[in-house]
């Protein structure tokens, strides 16, 4: 058994997880946001057998796209990051994924 965490783009998470829920996959979304942009995005949280996990990823490579987007302005970022410290753009996903092995699985 796995638990992938796949960090996805607010606007792509709808779609995925539906995909993923069709496909008869269980699927909790968490609300989260990034720590260098500090903007929302989403992660899904999807257990699954071991021999799964690649149909997972192709679901998430099909519905997650590549985006350029701006970082917020510096003055909303708190005392952290100076003046120019950030680029103007940079890619973001289409989806981070973290795939972790589970001892056990239980539903009381
Ligand atoms: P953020 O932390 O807001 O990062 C958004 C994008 O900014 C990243 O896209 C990357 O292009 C850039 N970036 C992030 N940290 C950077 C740094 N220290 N220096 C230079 N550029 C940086 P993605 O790599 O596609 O990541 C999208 C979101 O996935 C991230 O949002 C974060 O929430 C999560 N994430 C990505 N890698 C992670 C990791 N190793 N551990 C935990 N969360 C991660």
């Amino acid at each position: 058994m796995k638990l992938l965490l796949a960090i996805v783009n607010n606007d792509d998470s709808a779609r995925a997880a539906a995909a993923l829920t069709e496909h008869g996959f269980f699927v909790t979304k968490l609300s989260t946001t990034g720590g260098f942009l500090m903007v929302g995005n989403t992660t899904l949280l999807i257990g699954t057998e071991d021999e799964k996990v690649g149909e997972v990823k192709k679901i998430l490579a099909k519905y997650c796209t590549t985006r350029r987007q701006a970082p917020p302005p510096t003055e909303s970022l708190g005392r952290g990051m100076k003046h120019g410290s950030l680029p103007s753009e940079v890619t973001v996903g289409g989806a981070t994924v973290f795939v972790i092995n589970v001892e056990e699985t239980i539903k009381i």
